[in-house]
């Protein structure tokens, strides 16, 4: 079920618990700022999450309140990681669900990078 942007955060989400290691991921990157890791049900041949280390609902939560070195700290990882990937030459998609209507599952701050195949136009 989507989550609702309102709630607060919920240090038993599952990013949560995979942050404090209660959870096993299969990493990618980790700095300061972030965690990359592979999602665990795919929806692309590469489809990794990259998180925020703090805990921030969502994109709407961390573009507000979020410091100017975490903006730039995050997004600078979601560069690095796709880099690391090998997806900058052939191209990538980046998405984040918001809130309920957006779709959000996981109510922890994440960018999800697809890759490995054409795309093809942007849905919906
Ligand atoms: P979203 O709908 O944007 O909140 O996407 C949440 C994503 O998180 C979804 O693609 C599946 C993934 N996911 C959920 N639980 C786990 C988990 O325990 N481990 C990993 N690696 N991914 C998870």
């Amino acid at each position: 079920m989507a989550v609702k942007e309102s709630l607060p955060y919920d240090p038993q989400n599952v990013f949560a618990r995979i942050l404090r290691g209660e959870l096993p991921c299969n990493k990618v990157y980790e700095n300061d700022y972030v965690l990359a890791f592979h999602d665990i049900a795919p929806k692309a041949p590469i489809h990794v999450l990259v998180i925020p280390k703090a805990p921030y609902v969502s994109f709407a939560d961390f573009s507000q309140n979020a410091s100017e070195a975490e903006i730039t700290g995050f997004t600078r990882a979601v560069g690095q990681v796709a880099r690391i990937l090998q997806v900058d030459g052939p191209g990538y998609r980046l998405l984040s669900n918001i809130g309920e209507e957006g779709g959000q599952e996981v109510p922890h701050f994440h960018v999800h990078i697809f890759a490995g195949r054409a795309l093809g136009p942007m849905l919906p």
